[in-house]
């Protein structure tokens, strides 16, 4: 099956993130847009995991949870990748530290990572079918700045193919309690 592992943010937090997009949706045109119910925040992607590697990647999942703690995030701004994904950013604690620990748990349980670039944590809101100029659109977003809220925990996603993609949630486990300052 097809799995990944990923944070979903609150609703009223994706609110935000829609109501800043809506009046941008015609800013480029010809872009795939992401059905809001599936918005996540990719920390990993395992690609195809073999049924038998499920227990051990959600033991593993869990005790990279626990050794992270909570996190404070912020949506703000907007970026593009390669001309093909549009993507709002996020401030605060970058997550690469916990993105690391949750690959290394893919890793470790025999998961086969097709995907080796640098995290860099981003909400995907639309992909274009053939390379295009998504700056006017990076433009519109770019001052875009969200509710701070709290990361809590780490899903394990299975991604359904199909016309319109599906994602289940497997399961999911807490961070750690916020750290003392
Ligand atoms: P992204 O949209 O946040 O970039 C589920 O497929 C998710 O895993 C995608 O939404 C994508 O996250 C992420 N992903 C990373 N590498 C991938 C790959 N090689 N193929 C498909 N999805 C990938």
């Amino acid at each position: 099956m097809r799995l990944f592992a990923a944070i979903l943010p609150p609703p009223e937090i994706l609110d935000e993130v829609a109501a800043a997009l809506a009046p941008r949706i015609r800013v480029v045109e010809g872009l795939r847009w992401v059905d809001r119910s599936t918005w996540h925040l990719t920390l990993a992607f395992y690609g195809e995991v073999a049924d038998r590697s499920l227990p051990d990647l959600e033991v593993r999942l869990a005790r990279a949870a626990a050794r992270h703690p909570v996190k404070r995030l912020a949506f703000a701004g907007a970026g593009a990748f390669a001309k093909r994904v549009f993507w709002v950013g996020i401030t605060g604690d970058p997550l690469v530290r916990l993105a690391d620990s949750a690959a290394a748990a893919g890793r470790r349980a025999g998961a086969v990572q097709t995907d080796e670039k640098r995290f860099h944590a981003h909400l995907t809101l639309a992909r274009a079918r053939h390379p295009t100029d998504l700056r006017p659109l990076v433009e519109a977003l770019s001052s875009f700045a969200g509710s701070p809220w709290w990361a809590d925990s780490i899903h394990l996603m299975r991604s359904h193919p199909g016309s319109a993609v599906r994602y289940e949630s497997l399961g999911h486990w807490a961070l750690a309690p916020a750290e003392r300052s």
